[in-house]
Parts: structure tokens; sequence; C-alpha cells
């Protein structure tokens, strides 16, 4: 969000979903990924939760806004943040990417049975998101929103762990996440994440047969 609204930012490199420094609770009481801090001068002050941190930022930087104006659709992409944030990440980044990126860092084996639970979700995630895109280029109105990025962010994180969204997953799905995936602000942090993880030296299983 920060790059998609052309503001400067640096990112602590010590703060990671393996550790976080000594402290990190003040920054977000809950240890969690991501936090802002925001110093606008006069105010320093930790923003904490990726909902918070977008809603803060298109208010900060309102001329390209990632929220509808109308209300129903304004209220359509909050749940579709929502549901990404909830639903989606419990299945996509953390049922299947989590589970294996946390266990490959503990030195342990997956969880098999979980995944195959986790990917029966996805397949309920697409059925529902495909409904609402119907043959529209965007998930609401006819731009890129926050829905688009609540949504789809979670078929990012999971590609780490080998689960990549096909056509023959679902076409319209597919061709939403290409749209997000070439967009000149987005692209360069995906790769950025890709060269993060290969760092890690994490190289994914085949989870293909745990898929239905
Ligand atoms: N709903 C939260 C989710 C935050 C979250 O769970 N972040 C993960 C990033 S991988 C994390 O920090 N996990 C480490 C932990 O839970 O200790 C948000 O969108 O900010």
């Amino acid at each position: 969000m920060l790059a998609l609204k052309k503001i400067d930012y640096d990112i602590d490199v010590q703060v990671s979903p393996l550790s976080v420094p000594e402290g990190y609770e003040k920054i977000h009481p809950l240890k969690k990924i991501p936090a802002l801090m925001i110093d606008d001068g006069n105010r320093e002050i930790a923003l904490a939760d990726s909902s918070a941190i977008a809603g803060f930022l298109d208010k900060l930087q309102p001329s390209l806004s990632f929220y509808p104006t109308d209300p129903i659709d304004y209220g359509q992409a909050l749940w579709l943040e929502e549901y990404g944030d909830t639903f989606i990440a419990l299945n996509c980044t953390f049922g299947v990417f989590g589970n294996v990126f946390f266990s490959w860092a503990r030195g342990e084996t997956y969880d098999a049975e979980k995944i195959k639970i986790a990917f029966k979700h996805m397949e309920e995630v697409i059925t529902y998101i495909e409904s609402i895109l119907g043959d529209r280029d965007w998930l609401i109105g006819d731009r890129m929103t926050i829905a688009d990025i609540g949504v789809m962010t979670h078929f990012f994180n999971v590609e780490h762990a080998g689960y990549r969204l096909t056509e023959a997953d679902s076409p319209k799905l597919y061709a939403l996440k290409k749209r997000i995936e070439e967009h000149a602000d987005i692209a360069p942090i995906l790769a950025e994440e890709r060269i993060v993880i290969q760092k890690l030296k994490f190289e994914s299983p085949d989870l293909t047969a745990l898929r239905h």
C-alpha cells in the first residue's frame, strides 16, 4: 500500500515472521506483522494491523484511493478485505504456507492432513470469489481496490509453499491475480519477497498430491 501510494518507507529487517526484536510488543502488542511507525514531525506513533495501516494510508494520501466511495461498494470492499484477513488467511497463508514454512524453520515435517483441509477450503474461497468477480476485471467497480489486494495477497503468499493458482483452477481468478502481479508498483515488491525467501534457503515441498 505504501508503494501504491508512492510514500517513502524503510523496512526494519529485524522484524520477520520468524523473530521480532526485543520490545516489539510496544509497537504491536500481539507481536505480529505488519506494524507501521509513523513520525509526522509532531507525533511518533505505532500503528498495528494491515487493515488499520491501509485505512490510515488511504486517508493520508487520498488522491488515489483504494476504497470505493459508493456506500454499498465500500461495505463490500471492507467485507472482502475482512474475508481475506480471516478465512483466506487462515487457510491460504497460515494453513498452507505457514504450516510448511514454520515447520521447516523448526526442523519438523509439515502437517499434511491440515494442508489437505486448507486446500479444500481454498476451493470454497475460489468459488465464492469467482461469484463476486463475475465477468469484471476487478472485484469491485472498474479498478483495483482494497478488496482485490486483501483477497489476492494470500494467493501470492501461498506460492512460496509451491501452490500456484492456475488457469485450470479458475480462469477468472488467475486473470485477476495476473493483473495485480503485473502492476508496476506491485511487481518489484513480489520479486523482492521471492529473493528474501530464496536467501533463507527455504525450498517449498511438492504439495500436489495433497490437493483434491
Ligand atoms: N490480521 C493481521 C494478521 C497479522 C499476522 O498474523 N501476521 C503474521 C505475518 S506472517 C505474523 O505476524 N505471524 C507471527 C505471529 O503470529 O507470531 C493483519 O492483517 O495485520
